[in-house]
């Protein structure tokens, strides 16, 4: 009698990049998992026994490079409606801070969002989020913040969550209610900041709808002082602190979200060096997101030497909104770390892996491949990892596989 097939499946003849450190590299490799878990990885020559006798099921992918999951951290993919108009504004002259002042920019997304009916904002969000796993993507953070409102920042939430429950797809959830001034609190920022602080966080928190939460601080949003509010709030229910810092202006952000040990700042581009060491000990990981760099035509570039001087992790995200970045492509965002900030492939595909892992606080239980992470791979169409920031607006993915199991991309 055959002896009982130790594991579910296994790809053999792989090239691993296990993103453990650098690539990871692992050639002539293959890759075990068992109840959605990596139950094994290593060179074939090291294989306990024939594939055939020791899996269910053998892929044979031939030389192909399989990688984690990719993972995106930085996203607002729920929203409703589209921001076309106001990109055509901009090309004919008007700024991004210009059409946010005329009451356009986040808040014209607030209306549609606030508009639109759950199901609605669940199917639009879905088409989206569909697109990011035929990249590659298996795990996403989405935040809140176009509803402002409790209702909508709930249904936001509420659909952030339906999309990791219908889809074969890990969602982290994140309550960006300090992303703008409603129109109902104009020339109020401060009430607004009590509202999130005395009734939003700690029903979210209560709800269990959101890992973390976010502020979107700079002269156009909050001020420091809103800020840290709103960070000592999320860490008093137990939240994980994000935060957008630096985007536009060196409003100090950074500094402010490290000394409350945010898991992440992001955007960065006016970030400087008093900052980066305070990141540095708090090990706060930096999130860049190019497409809204290169959305915006800005100019200035992240500290990329100086995050890289103090070793400071950096992840890359597509940051996927209708205002600034309406991108769902996690190696399109890759390639434009490298050509617009100068990143490495290597750096940026630590970015998508173990560094975004890291951003999200899942570094446990994934972004890299190992015994016991979730068995969270994509399955490329070439044979070094190199590719996968090398292509523009193309991301060969031949397979992706979550916990464990083939997703149906068709
Ligand atoms: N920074 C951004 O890039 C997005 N939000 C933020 O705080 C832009 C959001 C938008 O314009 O809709
Ligand atoms: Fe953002």
């Amino acid at each position: 009698m055959m002896a009982k097939k130790s594991w579910d499946a296994v790809w053999i003849k792989a090239t691993l990049a296990t993103a453990e450190t650098g690539y990871g590299l692992i050639t002539e490799a293959a890759i075990a998992v068992k109840d959605g878990r990596i139950a094994w990885l290593g060179a074939m020559k090291d294989l306990p026994a024939d594939p055939e006798k020791v899996a269910v099921k053998v892929y044979d992918v031939q030389g192909a490079c399989i990688t984690p999951g990719l993972i995106d951290c930085h996203t607002h993919v729920v929203f409703a409606s589209d921001r076309a108009a106001e990109f055509e504004l901009r090309l004919k002259g008007s700024t991004y801070e210009e059409i946010a002042r005329a009451g356009g920019g986040i808040r014209s997304t607030v209306r549609a969002t606030r508009s639109a009916t759950e199901d609605e904002l669940f199917v639009a969000s879905r088409r989206r989020v569909r697109a990011m796993m035929a990249s590659g993507t298996s795990t996403v953070e989405i935040k809140s913040g176009y509803g402002l409102d409790a209702d909508t920042e709930l249904k936001m939430l509420r659909v952030a969550k339906r999309l990791g429950e219908e889809l074969p797809l890990t969602v982290r959830r994140t309550y960006l209610g300090a992303h703008s001034v409603p129109a109902e609190f104009q020339g109020r920022p401060d009430d607004y900041v009590e509202f999130v602080c005395r009734e939003m966080i700690p029903k979210v928190a209560q709800l269990g709808l959101a890992d973390a939460v976010d502020v979107f601080c700079e002269n156009i949003a909050f001020s420091l002082a809103q800020s840290e509010k709103v960070f000592s709030t999320a860490q008093a229910h137990g939240l994980a602190i994000k935060c957008h810092a630096e985007q536009l202006s060196d409003s100090g952000a950074a500094a402010l979200a490290a000394r409350y040990e945010a898991i992440s700042v992001d955007h960065l581009e006016y970030l400087a060096d008093p900052a980066i060491k305070a990141m540095a000990k708090s090990g706060t990981v930096a999130v860049l997101l190019p497409g809204s760099f290169y959305y915006l035509r800005e100019k200035k570039l992240p500290p990329i030497a100086s995050l890289r001087a103090h070793k400071i992790p950096v992840a890359i995200a597509t940051d996927c909104n209708p205002g600034t970045s309406p991108m769902v492509s996690l190696p399109l965002a890759m390639n434009m770390g490298c050509t617009l900030f100068g990143l490495t492939p290597e750096e940026t595909f630590a970015g998508v892996t173990k560094h975004a892992a890291q951003a999200l606080g899942m570094a446990q239980e994934r972004g890299t491949l190992a015994t016991g992470k979730q068995a969270d791979l994509a399955v490329w169409d070439f044979k070094h990892p190199s590719s996968l920031a090398y292509f523009i607006g193309y991301a060969p993915l031949r397979q992706l596989v979550k916990g464990g199991r083939v997703v149906d991309l068709s």
